[in-house]
């Protein structure tokens, strides 16, 4: 097992690393081997109350944050950038150690981030509002301003690309920020933030304080002086913060929440490509991804041949220690696994035909072998719930009009793709599924440009390209008395 210098465990507020007030501490658990990894600083209410105090703080209208240029948070964002790749093979290693990931990937997801920070940095000069021809002897305009104090509640799925997707187009709008870390992986963020403090940005303005969702993130929730909640996690937790956050103060809220996408694959695709497609769509991060495409739904022409290549796929694909050569390492925790297990009985009781895995890797560590299940029906539990582990669905359909009806018959509205060689049906398609996002001939190709989030239950707001950015500003229409204008 790798070993990784662990510099960082307490909780980051006003640039500084302290304890908790409560001097509690909790361990985060290394999913390869179910070993405590260290104790990490736990924050609570009183904790919260004082990150979100040093927020608002930095946030007051003569502050250095808020008197900067906007080009120079653009500068600071860009030094962050390159701060993250300086240290990419730690961050990496320290991610793989607290999630389990195969560190190949981790590597990626730290370049990824640094081009989301980037293109954010882009933007911070650039935030436009418009004149407006008004009626009247006026002239009007719209100022793009910062939300304020923005509360933002992490999964511990992507640690490193889920924070930097939460902070980087607030600060670029010029918000500042306490971020809550998923409980499963708090030690990336706390890496992050010392590169926050080393870029320069002031006091104040990102507080990282890791601790449980019931204690830490519900007080975040509730701080009547947080303006914005960014959350990331499941449809449950989502509808609690929906209820409870605007009890004390009408807070902007923005949800990133669970999926069950539908990958299509008509009869004239090839085979062999569209099983890869799908393999990656479901099984991508261990199928620890919102996105992934868990019901893959093939024509009978190819139904046959499609099983047998999407079998044969799963049973080759690489499981087990992450810092070595392979494409799926350990499920994040107890828990997960537990529910995962219990997802992949249901799949076999309820009489779906398991065609690979089924069985949990070894007897140490949360590993579950690829499992792919043929002759899935709509309405069972392993069709309808998200499972959150490396388990494809397979399940046939005959016509187009039957296929669209059948992928939007779910809560969720995530992700969709479709394979086929025919642009009309593939333009059909796009125009008929109800999701946020749609791939043709592709899988979850996200972008930092592209904006990202869901239809129905699957969330509220957007990520990433303009409309991220836009989620982290206020408009002010200001009027300006002008007699006599001219026409
Ligand atoms: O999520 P939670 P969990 C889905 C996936 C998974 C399920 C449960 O289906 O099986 O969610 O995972 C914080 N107030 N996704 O339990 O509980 C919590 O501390 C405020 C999809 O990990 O939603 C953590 O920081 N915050 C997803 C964050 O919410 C609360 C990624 C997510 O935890 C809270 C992860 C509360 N009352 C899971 N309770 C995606 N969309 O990518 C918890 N939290």
């Amino acid at each position: 097992m790798a070993k990784v210098d662990i510099k960082y465990t307490k909780l980051f507020i006003n640039n500084e690393f302290v304890d908790a007030v409560s001097k509690k501490t909790f361990p985060t658990i290394n999913p390869q081997d179910e070993s405590v990894i260290i104790q990490v600083a736990e924050g609570d209410k009183a904790d919260i109350d004082k990150a979100v105090a040093a927020a608002k703080k930095a946030f007051h209208r003569y502050s250095e944050w808020r008197t900067m240029d906007a080009s120079q948070r653009g500068r600071l964002l860009l030094k962050l950038a390159d701060l993250l790749e300086r240290d990419s093979k730690y961050l990496a290693d320290l991610e793989t150690l607290d999630c389990g990931k195969p560190v190949k990937n981790a590597f990626g997801e730290v370049f990824f981030a640094a081009s989301v920070i980037r293109y954010y940095a882009g933007k911070a000069d650039k935030i436009l509002g418009s004149t407006i021809p008004t009626d009247g002897e006026v002239l009007s305009m719209t100022l793009k301003e910062p939300v304020g104090v923005c509360g933002q509640i992490l999964p511990w799925n992507y640690p490193i690309p889920m924070f930097v997707w939460k902070i980087a187009p607030a600060l670029a709008a010029g918000c500042t920020v306490v971020v809550k870390p998923a409980e499963q992986t708090p030690l990336t963020a706390l890496a992050v933030a010392a590169l926050v403090k080393e870029a320069g940005f002031p006091a104040g303005v990102v507080n990282v304080v890791p601790g449980y969702g019931p204690t830490a993130g519900a007080a975040l929730t509730a701080s009547p002086d947080v303006d914005k909640i960014a959350f990331t996690g499941s449809t449950e937790v989502g509808r609690i913060i929906m209820s409870t956050a605007p009890k004390v103060n009408l807070k902007r809220i923005t949800l990133e929440l669970g999926g069950k996408s539908a990958l299509v694959i008509f009869n004239d695709a090839d085979v062999e490509k569209a099983a890869e497609i799908a393999h990656n769509a479901a099984f991508s991060n261990g199928g620890q991804c919102c996105v992934a495409g868990t019901r893959t739904y093939v024509q009978s022409g190819i139904y046959d041949k499609f099983v047998a290549k999407a079998a044969e796929i799963a049973q080759k694909r690489t499981v087990g220690n992450p810092y070595e050569d392979v494409k799926q390492g350990p499920q994040i925790d107890d828990d997960m696994f537990t529910k995962v297990m219990g997802y992949i009985d249901a799949g076999k009781k309820c009489g779906a035909r398991l065609v690979a895995g089924g069985e949990r890797k070894g007897n140490k560590g949360f590993y579950i072998q690829p499992t792919v299940f043929a002759d899935v029906k709509d309405d069972m539990k392993i069709a309808r719930e998200e499972i959150f582990g490396p388990v494809q669905s397979i399940l046939k359909f005959e016509t187009f009009d039957e296929i669209v009806d059948r992928a939007n018959n779910s809560n969720y509205g995530l992700g969709a793709g479709v394979i086929t060689n025919d642009i009309t049906t593939a333009m059909s398609f796009v125009r008929h599924v109800r999701a946020g996002s749609v791939w043709v001939n592709t899988y979850e190709h996200v972008t930092c440009q592209t904006p990202f989030g869901g239809f129905k239950d699957s969330g509220i707001g957007r990520e990433m390209g303009e409309e991220g950015i836009q989620q982290y500003l206020e408009n002010k229409t200001v009027t300006i008395s002008l007699p006599k204008k001219p026409q």
